[in-house]
């Protein structure tokens, strides 16, 4: 008896520590099999969601799917990239060139998706270059940079670019004021001298196209973060400031802040007839516009001169300040468009304003002043709702399809969920750590997909294992399906990611190109065929005419070259398959390598300094017989 009681003590014993080790519960009694099935994607099976990233300081964007976490691609934006050629070979250089030269680097925050109607339509994702101040277009079928364009006058693009509910226009605001016009002017000049711009890009609806159709001439705040009306609101951008003292040190922030920044509210509808009447300026402005054709596969930079510029003195309706406490970070807009969610990063409180009250406002001159022309609306007489004690340190604000609203505090390090209407906060998680943006698929559309919520978090402290000081930035997934969110996981990221959009799959993935077509080829150095490659010498510059399918290039000897010829190969990828690229380096490349896609052409600049053979060789395993693909070429002296 006794030793059958000890052998049921110990069966116990056993299970309970099996039961510890593989299936724990968490603080909400659900076992850890649960949720990993909620973030397990079998192999061989794909993501029900895109998100895409921004890189921060590495001037990328990181594609992940959701909700496994996994890293899908890496497109190279405002940055070179060795992996793919971006930035090195001919035909992109010129995407990184602006007014200051080239500048193969930026610090991207926040990426948007194009929309139709209010919703993700999958066709393009721009985004922001804050440090020279640029905009890129990212073409979502192929997942490459398609045209960037710099904006005049602007400095430190940071509420950008943010999209109107068609993609009629994107944003791009000035985070700092600087001299209008640029030029030398003493720094204590700032209040009168500097001025902020906030820029309206025009989209083509059929190519994507970029072109600045006009700018606003604001005073010398610094333009935070924006975000578009919708619905109700459409025909309307909301900008956040801070400094409105117009400091021209911020060191003493606390003690000279204003116990109010504004939303800078922009009738763009209003603007396009003020326009038509003529009612702008055209100033000088210098700033280049690089697009990558989708025929040659060739970047070409054309520098633009001229803006039309509207300033609000002139243009009576154009912008209202809605004031908003404490240095607001955030502005988000709800899916009916008839809530702007200020969040003021300084204030534990979120102030919320109701469009119609905005309307009713303006049409019964409720002014509290004005600002350079600009009315500013009386507070009380525009706030729809106030989340009270929200937590420290809130900055952005995201909506479900369920009337919920999930913001980040910083400080705080929390998520909360709350009513929008009844401005109640009925739940809170905590997030590791110190979170700034927030991400749910559709969340800033009319129509989100309130499945799942990413926060992005700017310390990662010990979630992962040590990697020397720098500890990557991570994002954290929850399932806000239910009454409570629950965290599901917890991923690394490439750079800082700040801003995120995501995006069904189906929207993307049956559009995505698998070869571009070699008979649609137009680049000016194509071979359509091994009988086609050729080498053509002008001068000291040589052009080596190549042609590359498995497992050979053509030619695949080269002599006749001497010390400081210019060569440039032309690489064509012959293949017509999905999934195939070849690459291409040769000894002593200055310029990183060649990976060209099934089908497309692309050049590799490459000056040889001594005499000697110099072997090339493809860099991407592509058969069996890849490691055979290579060659020579023989450098003499002149
Ligand atoms: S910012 Cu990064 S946390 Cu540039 Cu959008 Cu707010
Ligand atoms: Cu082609 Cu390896």
């Amino acid at each position: 008896m006794k030793n059958v009681i000890k052998f049921f003590g110990c069966v116990t014993l056993l299970s309970a520590i099996v039961s510890c080790g593989s299936d724990k519960k968490n603080g909400q009694g659900i076992l850890d099999t649960d949720v990993a099935s909620k973030v397990y994607v079998k192999p061989g099976e794909h993501d029900e969601f895109y998100a895409f990233l921004s890189g921060g300081f590495s001037g990328q964007v990181s594609v992940y799917g959701l909700p496994s976490g996994r890293l899908l691609k890496v497109i190279p934006v405002f940055s070179q990239d060795p992996e793919k050629g971006y930035g090195y070979n001919e035909e992109t250089k010129p995407m990184l060139e602006t007014t200051h030269g080239f500048i193969p680097w930026d610090d991207s925050h926040h990426p948007e998706l194009s929309q139709t109607n209010g919703e993700t339509d999958g066709r393009w994702l721009f985004i922001n270059g804050n440090n020279t101040p640029r905009i890129a277009r990212i073409d979502l079928s192929t997942f490459e940079t398609a045209e960037i364009i710099e904006i005049p006058n602007s400095a430190g693009n940071h509420s950008s670019p943010f999209t109107t509910e068609n993609t009629e226009y994107i944003v791009a605001g000035t985070r700092f004021a600087v001299p209008y016009p640029q030029g030398d002017v003493a720094i204590n000049q700032y209040k009168g001298k500097f001025k902020g711009v906030l820029s309206f890009i025009k989209v083509d609806p059929q190519t994507g196209r970029m072109n600045i159709e006009f700018q606003v001439l604001m005073p010398g705040f610094n333009y935070d973060l924006a975000h578009s009306g919708k619905g109700a609101s459409h025909g309307w951008m909301f900008f956040t400031t801070y400094n409105t003292e117009e400091a021209n040190t911020l060191l003493e922030v606390e003690a000279s802040q204003n116990d109010k920044d504004f939303i800078a509210a922009i009738n763009w509808k209003k603007a396009e007839e003020f326009i038509k009447e003529g009612k702008f300026k055209e100033v000088e402005a210098s700033y280049m516009h690089n697009i990558y054709d989708e025929h040659t596969h060739i970047a070409t930079s054309t520098k633009q001169n001229k803006v039309k510029v509207l300033s609000p003195e002139e243009c009576p309706g154009l912008v209202y300040l809605l004031p908003t406490p404490k240095s607001p970070h955030g502005v988000d807009v709800d899916p009916t468009g008839e809530y702007i969610v200020g969040n003021g990063k300084l204030s534990t409180d979120l102030t919320v304003h109701s469009f119609t009250k905005v309307l009713k406002a303006i049409e019964e001159k409720k002014f509290e002043g004005e600002a350079y022309g600009m009315p500013i609306l009386k507070m009380d007489e525009v706030v729809g709702g106030i989340v009270k004690e929200a937590g420290l340190g809130p900055l952005h604000t995201e909506f479900d399809d369920k009337g919920f609203a999930y913001t980040t505090l910083f400080i705080s390090s929390e998520v909360i969920k709350w009513k929008v209407g009844t401005w109640e906060i009925v739940d809170r998680q905590p997030v590791y750590y110190s979170p700034g943006h927030l991400m749910i698929p559709g969340g800033d559309s009319k129509k989100p997909d309130g499945k799942y919520l990413l926060i992005m978090n700017k310390i990662t402290k010990d979630r992962y294992l040590p990697t020397g000081p720098e500890l990557t930035q991570s994002a954290q997934l929850f399932d806000i399906s239910g009454d409570k969110m629950q965290l599901l996981l917890d991923f690394p990221t490439i750079g800082e990611p700040h801003y995120a959009q995501g995006i069904h799959a189906d929207k993307i993935a049956p559009k995505s190109v698998k070869y571009y077509p070699l008979k649609d080829n137009k680049h000016p150095y194509v071979v359509r065929s091994d009988a086609e490659a050729k080498v053509v010498r002008e001068g000291n510059i040589v052009h080596v005419y190549m042609g590359m399918i498995r497992s050979h290039f053509s030619p695949d000897n080269i002599e006749g070259i001497k010390v400081g010829d210019k060569v440039y190969f032309h690489v064509t990828n012959l293949e017509q398959d999905w999934d195939i690229p070849h690459g291409f380096s040769v000894l002593g490349a200055q310029n990183a390598e060649l990976l060209v896609m099934p089908g497309q052409t692309e050049t590799l600049y490459w000056e040889p300094l001594k005499a000697g053979i110099y072997p090339f060789y493809c860099t991407d395993f592509c058969s069996a017989l890849h490691q055979e693909m290579q060659g020579y070429i023989r450098v003499s002296d002149k």
